[in-house]
């Protein structure tokens, strides 16, 4: 049966996790997979995860099942986080999903059975997975203009000059904050300016925030994507717990559905429960029963808050120390980096000189050019700074 098949292509930015591994040099740096380290170089599990794990394992009492839609304490804190306030909160229903990834895949695959011959447009570039998904669930995929890789920032004009071609058979994908892979975000003015499109236009936003709390702080890096849900009749959120909650590998997210009733957004999530059940069926509750326990505790809150602030807040220092330290060498040609959100950047560097990066200095960097600024360690600033400049040269 499977001899027929051709070997599959390896996602790049896994492969590269994988070839740092077996790499055997001592000073290697790991700038790829987007995964944020300590000063130490870990991951570690954030406070209000180990304390939340603590008192669930006096309290959990059954591993029995859940249901379709996972914890709805969960489903219900998730909407909450990202929607307090907004007049779409009575209108939108809220699925868990194992990871954003689940998301992006149930709200496609919705988006298909809704209206089959659907574009999603993507910015150019996008998250490694978004076409992949995209199309795995029968939609065509285009991209529009989006990095400037002048200016390292948004080309927002050309954005939205192609965006007001989008029309009612479109879906547009936004990154809600700390865009990857460029770290070149789109200011409250172009959400304000893609909202009105889609009311003119008839085109849904989907939005995908994967990196709430790491930009600007919490309250800022989603109040672009408020904006929107209180001004569009329709549109979708693919959520992450991965990177703000540190629980990556317990696939822990959710998928968002608003619609203009809550009658609409029910039909909806009843629509998602069941290409669930010819998938996985459920999701894994562990992270969301974390994420519950955390989110309806004004104490874990805290502690969660106040540590998220503390990445964000060394990330912020990171990249001011590689800019400081490149500009020390006499160049300012990686300004930008300062002006970037998130966790990544994209650099310019062409495919050739991430290879050399790898090959002469240990360093792991996406061919793309993209380096993981929270993987860097404070005393490898220096060292990066001068293998940047070099291969640059
Ligand atoms: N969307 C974006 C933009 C991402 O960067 C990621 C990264 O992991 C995901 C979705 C998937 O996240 P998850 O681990 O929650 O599936
Ligand atoms: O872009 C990243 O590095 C993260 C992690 O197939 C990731 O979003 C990378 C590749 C992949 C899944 C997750």
């Amino acid at each position: 049966m499977f001899k027929s098949l051709s070997p599959a292509q390896l996602d790049p930015i896994l492969s590269l996790s994988i070839a740092y591994r077996e790499d055997p040099r001592e000073n290697k740096m790991d700038l790829g997979i987007g995964v944020y380290r300590n000063s130490q170089g870990e991951t570690p599990i954030m406070q209000a995860i180990y304390q939340a794990e603590q008192r669930l394992l006096q309290t959990q009492t059954t591993k029995s099942y859940v249901g379709l839609a996972g914890s709805e304490v969960f489903n219900q804190s998730m909407m909450d986080l990202l929607l307090s306030g907004s007049s779409a909160h009575a209108r939108s229903a809220v699925v868990q999903t194992p990871g954003a990834s689940g998301a992006l895949r149930m709200l496609a695959d919705l988006i298909h059975i809704a209206q089959p011959d659907t574009t999603v447009w993507l910015t150019n570039p996008s998250y490694v997975n978004h076409k992949p998904v995209m199309e795995a669930s029968g939609l065509k995929v285009k991209f529009y203009p989006y990095f400037d890789p002048d200016t390292k920032q948004v080309n927002s004009q050309a954005m939205l000059a192609e965006l007001a071609k989008a029309g009612p058979k479109d879906v547009v994908l936004l990154h809600g904050c700390c865009h990857n892979p460029t770290g070149a975000d789109i200011s409250f003015e172009d959400w304000q300016a893609i909202t009105a499109l889609a009311n003119k236009n008839g085109f849904m936003p989907f939005v995908d925030i994967a990196y709430l709390g790491f930009g600007d702080g919490l309250e800022q890096d989603g109040a672009g994507l408020k904006f929107m849900a209180d001004n569009v009749e329709e549109m979708v959120v693919a959520t992450s717990c991965s990177k703000n909650f540190g629980l990556y590998r317990e696939r822990t997210g959710a998928a968002i559905i608003i619609s203009d009733s809550q009658q609409e957004a029910q039909k909806a999530k009843g629509r998602i429960l069941t290409l669930a059940r010819s998938s996985y069926t459920m999701p894994p509750d562990h992270g969301a029963a974390l994420v519950a326990e955390i989110l309806n505790d004004q104490q874990l809150t805290q502690t969660w808050k106040d540590e998220l602030d503390q990445m964000h807040g060394r990330i912020l220092r990171l990249r001011k120390g590689l800019t400081q330290a490149i500009r020390q060498r006499g160049s300012d040609q990686f300004d930008f980096i300062e002006q970037h959100k998130g966790m990544f950047s994209v650099t310019g560097l062409t495919p050739k000189q991430i290879l050399a990066l790898r090959e002469q200095y240990g360093i792991y960097a996406v061919g793309d050019g993209r380096i993981n600024i929270a993987g860097l360690q404070e005393q490898h600033i220096d060292h990066l700074a001068g293998a940047l400049i070099s291969v640059t040269r």
